[in-house]
């Protein structure tokens, strides 16, 4: 009986056994180890013209489109800045990059010019693959934030566009061409390069398992924004726990059609539906934004199988009349994750598709991302169980450590959950401190998470300890808004928690000590807003006399959550 058991060092594996994973090839090459065997089939499929691309075309674009960015100077090591809406172009510039060694960090293009420059420069990127509505922002970009050594479009770098080119940018579909006859001086020195063919110029290149391909930006545990290095080997390793071996935790098929609606620039539909997918040979149909009628249009139109989804998507497809229209019979799997899901709304769901399993999927963009799965996706599936995040994926080591102590805990008690494997981020980029502050010596990623594993080694997520704010599974990092609320200047101090909101799971809200009594709520929300993304917006703001701290200074986030949830939060 191990129910009640607080061995000294208490290790949770997965009940499917490990596997032998080849994640000593470059992620591009492991995730089209097995073209041969489906080239014919569908890859992606764009939702909204329909056009649909195999996987010997998708293969085919991606070399073209990395030999071009090759001949266009992109060299190994490069950060290149995806700033797309899913779209085809998004898979070919992702998987291009990892073909050069070039590193792929992913944004949201609906970020303000300011939030997308500090990203931009922290990554040290050398160019932007974006659409031609967002370019504006790109120009305004050096100007939003007031560092005079930041990059200018056109001089310090370039930007692609994957529709009608404005003025100083490249049309994506122009790196398909060979030669560059009119040589500008944003081509470097390629002469020589520009005879070989692209096979040549791609086999030069020698990528190792331990070089960065995604850099994604997560607040972590605590602070700021910061990248997050993600090697070959972690994704690979990440994806290989998810689809690979005899009984795959996530079993995939060539038959599938996996639906694309979450953003590709989070870590959770980059990884578990592109890279599994394109591994899988199942096809991947993109959604460029979120609309219930179209998605459910797609779905019936093109017979979508797997769904990948967060709780506010559960919950429109849960209460939406529209449902009852469409027939969702193709549904076998429904993959929710990102933020925690009701029980409640999981029961809701399972009565509008019947016939789908509904699990979830646990993940943290620095765990590489995947930390759990739910084993009723299994070839040989588990039953399901109501409210799990699943089980700890294979080939990796988690434990429920005591905040307090660090010691770790037995089944059935509720402490902070932490993740060993080769899946794990390498760190963050140039920050050390914070690196160190979340992997432990011990190479534990801790993940701010409360939980426990009951004694069907199933994991459930009861808190979260760290400081970040999930809007609809989006991160909003506190750090950032409380930088922004003191750069105000009647504001003398503030600090920003969650509040419990039924559609969105949590919103932002502040806590501000003013040093002018005429600042209104108003003002500031305002103040806000426009300097950041929709979902990053203060939804309430609590004026106080002063911010609880403890003696060394930090916020007693506790202490204001706690009183969030009383009738008067003053
Ligand atoms: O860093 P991040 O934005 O990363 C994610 C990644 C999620 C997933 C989920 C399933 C997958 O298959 C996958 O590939 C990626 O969300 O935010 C990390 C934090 O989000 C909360 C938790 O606090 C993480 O530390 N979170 C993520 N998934 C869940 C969750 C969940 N299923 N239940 C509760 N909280």
């Amino acid at each position: 009986d191990n129910s009640s058991t607080t061995t000294a060092s208490h290790v949770f594996k997965s009940k499917l056994p490990d596997i032998t994973i080849s994640n000593n090839i470059p992620l591009h090459a492991y995730c089209f180890e097995r073209l041969s065997e489906f080239a014919d089939r569908p890859c992606i499929i764009s939702g909204s013209t329909g056009k649909t691309y195999t996987y010997a075309e998708t293969h085919l674009i991606t070399r073209k489109i990395a030999a071009g960015l090759v001949r266009l100077g992109v060299k190994k090591g490069d950060v290149c800045m995806i700033l797309l809406q899913n779209c085809p172009e998004f898979v070919f510039s992702f998987m291009a990059a990892s073909m050069i060694g070039a590193v792929a960090t992913t944004a949201n293009p609906f970020y303000t010019a300011a939030e997308i420059c500090k990203q931009f420069t922290l990554a040290n990127a050398k160019l932007i693959i974006t659409q031609s509505q967002y370019v504006d922002k790109l120009r305004d970009a050096p100007a939003a934030a007031d560092d005079k050594k930041l990059p200018k479009m056109g001089e310090d770098f370039k930007v692609i566009t994957v529709d009608d080119p404005p003025e100083d940018c490249l049309h994506f579909w122009s790196l398909l061409l060979k030669r560059n006859k009119k040589k500008t001086e944003t081509i470097q020195d390629q002469s020589e390069e520009e005879e070989d063919d692209d096979d040549q110029l791609l086999d030069a290149i020698k990528i190792s398992a331990d070089d960065p391909v995604a850099l994604p930006f997560s607040s972590g545990t605590t602070g700021l924004p910061k990248g997050v290095i993600l090697t070959h080997k972690s994704l690979i390793t990440s994806v290989a726990q998810q689809v690979d071996g005899e009984n795959p935790n996530l079993h995939l098929t060539t038959q599938d059609v996996f639906l694309c609606v979450l953003p590709l620039f989070h870590i959770f539909s980059m990884n578990s539906v592109m890279l599994n997918s394109l591994r899988s040979g199942a096809a991947v149909l993109l959604m460029h934004k979120f609309e219930i009628g179209a998605l459910l249009e797609l779905v019936q139109k093109h017979r979508v199988s797997i769904a990948a989804v967060v709780p506010p998507l559960v919950l429109a497809l849960a209460k939406n009349p529209k449902v009852a229209e469409y027939d969702l019979s193709s549904i076998r799997i429904v993959l929710s994750g990102a933020a925690p899901l009701g029980k409640e709304l999981q029961d809701a769901l399972r009565s509008r598709v019947p016939r789908a399993i509904l699990g979830q999927g646990y993940g943290m963009t620095e765990a590489g991302p995947v930390i759990s799965m739910s084993l009723s996706f299994a070839k040989q599936p588990f039953p399901p169980k109501l409210g799990s995040c699943g089980c700890v994926v294979r080939n990796a080591e988690l434990k429920v450590i005591d905040p307090e102590t660090g010691s770790s805990l037995g089944y059935n008690q509720p402490g902070e959950i932490c993740i060993r494997g080769s899946q794990i981020m390498k760190g963050y980029l140039n920050d050390d401190k914070a690196t160190a502050g979340t992997i432990d010596v011990e190479g534990w990623l801790h993940t701010g998470d409360i939980g426990y594993v009951d004694d069907d080694q199933e994991i459930f997520i009861v808190d979260r300890v760290k400081e970040l704010i999930k809007f609809k599974g989006f991160q909003v990092p506190p750090a950032e808004l409380e930088s922004l609320l003191v750069s105000h200047p009647s504001i003398a101090d503030a600090a920003v928690v969650p509040q419990k909101d039924d559609a969105a799971g949590e919103v932002p809200v502040a806590f501000v000590v003013r040093s002018n009594s005429g600042l209104t709520e108003e003002a500031v929300k305002e103040f806000i807003a426009k300097q950041v993304v929709f979902y990053k917006k203060l939804h309430k703001v609590y004026f106080v006399h002063a911010i609880p701290k403890s003696p060394s200074g930090k916020i007693l986030r506790k202490d204001l959550r706690a009183r969030l949830a009383t009738a008067s939060p003053l």
